[in-house]
């Protein structure tokens, strides 16, 4: 109870009880912890030529490559960035870098060069694992590039990895507070940052969603999962990944979304579980194609990553009416799993829809109003904040950025705004913070407006986001020409096209005298998106 004088807070914790965590084990070892078991077991099934890794081979290829990253000189520590759409590779080398203690930070494959010297500089990279065609984008960076696919000189091949000796797997001691998976996110504000994810954080995050007597995110050792969503993104690295290995599933990897393939895999492989994001959602409740495919296999169908629509969610039912359709909310920094549908537990709740889950066991939430700051009561929205021990450890260089967004009694502020109702499911209404999403991706604003200002002929600038159908939301731009300058939408559009990764690229120009800012110099968003 409140004691007077002092604020009441008002604690969201899961329907499900608390589980004992083994957060004190190494992330590799945990996920391969049940895994001898079922060697036999088939681990990863490539969309592409079919071939299968069992579960023994990928525990194997991970101690070899932790062998062979030793043996090029990586140390423990050491950044490895994966530039990798989803191949067997990046599993391989994700695992073997984990074993060796190093911290694989993840990008694109697509960025620009100017987007991945940015994040190879920052995150003090040291061993880029990449295809051959995108080698050239890392030319003049002082790293060692390794080719999954051909050899290219001055590069070294995977297969000196994959092929090195088990036997000299290294011994690490590892901490569970060392930084394992280095992803960049811009968070609430700003530039993209390295969001520091350690062993503890990810084998918790992992836990918290598949372990213990009633997990809440029920896959099994029976379970075959679509493995279609990017793994240098969490949602995917996270709940497809490190969950799929975890309890034993069979992963089909596919390299590329298209929608037919997608389907024909679902039907060949009998895909019973289906993580997906809303335009994929969409593209499965709307296209008339589906109907010719068999895909009573699938169970259970997640999204998340952006909002997804109760028109949707109901279009969607009706066309796959054995799937339980439920969403998930995550965001990187919060490790990254929020809140999971709890109709996906092995015990279901019932649960309506439109809401992204209920906050994951082991982990406590508070709803903020973005006025006062009061924590709020049932059904009234503010910002969500989240404890728990899978939240990031910070990020990196950047203790201003970190204490800005993780609070001294160790909430991490997520810049969203929901509501809880009283069967403890959150609805997401708003966003108080400035990423705009295109199909989950994130579009950081500041970035864009850097390079808006770097253009002789623009003035001042601000990125905010238009709503769209099938993307979400798309960037658009408020721009003031310099005086005297009559530059134009397609040259704007053009000049950032050109340095940005397809997702990033500015929809529509909007040419303005000035733009709208607080005293202390903050674009005041909401008017623009308002306007537009
Ligand atoms: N509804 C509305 C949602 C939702 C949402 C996210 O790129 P990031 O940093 O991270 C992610 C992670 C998503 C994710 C991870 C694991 C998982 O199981 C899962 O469930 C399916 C999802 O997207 O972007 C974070 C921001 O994306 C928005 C929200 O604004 C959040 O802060 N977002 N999920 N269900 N919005």
């Amino acid at each position: 109870p409140a004691q007077y004088g002092q604020v009441q807070e008002v604690i969201y914790r899961s329907k499900l009880p608390d589980i004992d965590i083994p957060n004190h084990m190494p992330l590799a070892d945990y996920c391969f912890e049940k895994a001898a078991q079922w060697p036999e077991k088939v681990c990863l099934i490539d969309g592409n030529t079919g071939r299968k890794h069992t579960y023994g081979e990928i525990e194997v290829s991970m101690r070899r490559v932790a062998a062979g990253l030793a043996k090029i000189g990586v140390k423990q520590g050491d950044v490895i960035a994966l530039l990798l759409p989803n191949c067997a590779e990046f599993v391989q080398v994700f695992l073997g870098a984990a074993k060796r203690g190093a911290v694989i930070t993840t990008a694109n494959p697509f960025y620009t060069s100017a987007e991945l010297r940015k994040q190879i500089l920052a995150s003090g990279t040291t061993v880029v694992v990449t295809q051959s065609s995108y080698v050239e984008k890392l030319e003049g960076l002082n790293v060692q590039i390794v080719t999954v696919d051909q050899l290219v000189d001055g590069c070294l091949h995977v297969s000196a990895l994959l092929e090195a000796d088990e036997a000299e797997c290294p011994q690490v001691e590892i901490h569970p507070d060392d930084v394992v998976c280095l992803p960049y996110s811009s968070g609430t504000t700003g530039l993209p940052k390295g969001v520091m994810l350690t062993h503890k954080g990810l084998v918790s995050s992992v836990s918290q969603q598949v372990d213990g007597e009633v997990p809440n995110f029920n896959i099994t050792v029976e379970d075959t999962m679509m493995c279609m969503l990017p793994m240098f993104h969490i949602y995917s690295l996270n709940s497809i990944l490190l969950c799929g290995l975890r309890v034993g599933a069979a992963l089909v990897v596919m390299s590329k979304f298209e929608l037919p393939k997608l389907l024909n895999l679902i039907q060949r492989y009998k895909v019973t579980v289906g993580p997906f994001v809303p335009p994929i959602v969409l593209a499965i409740a709307k296209n008339p194609i589906v109907d010719n495919y068999d895909l009573s296999s699938i169970r259970m169908v997640l999204s998340g990553a952006a909002p997804l629509g109760k028109e949707l969610e109901d279009a969607f039912r009706a066309r796959l009416p054995n799937a339980v359709l439920g969403q998930g909310y995550g965001m990187t920094e919060a490790g990254p799993v929020l809140a999971m549908c709890l109709a996906f537990a092995k015990t279901p709740f019932p649960v309506k829809p439109g809401s992204c889950g209920t906050v994951v066991r082991n982990a406590e939430v508070k709803i903020l109003d973005t006025e006062t700051g009061m924590s709020l009561s049932y059904n009234q929205p503010g910002e969500i904040c989240i404890r728990g021990p899978q939240i990031m450890k910070g990020y990196l260089n950047n203790p201003e950025a970190t204490a800005n967004t993780i609070d001294k009694d160790g909430f991490l502020h997520t810049g969203d705004v929901a509501f809880i109702d009283e069967d403890e499911e959150m609805f997401i209404v708003d966003r108080v913070k400035e990423i705009i999403k295109f199909k989950g991706f994130q579009v950081p604003p500041a970035e864009l407006e850097a390079l808006l200002f770097s253009h002789p002929l623009i003035q001042d600038a601000a990125v905010v986001s238009r709503k769209d159908d099938i993307a979400g939301e798309v960037p658009v731009a408020f721009v003031v020409r310099t005086p005297g300058s009559i530059i134009s939408e397609e040259e704007v559009k053009a000049y950032i096209a050109d340095q940005v990764v397809f997702y990033k690229k500015i929809h529509s120009v909007y040419f303005v005298d000035s733009i709208p800012k607080s005293a202390s110099g903050k674009i005041l968003r909401k008017d623009l998106r308002n306007k537009v």
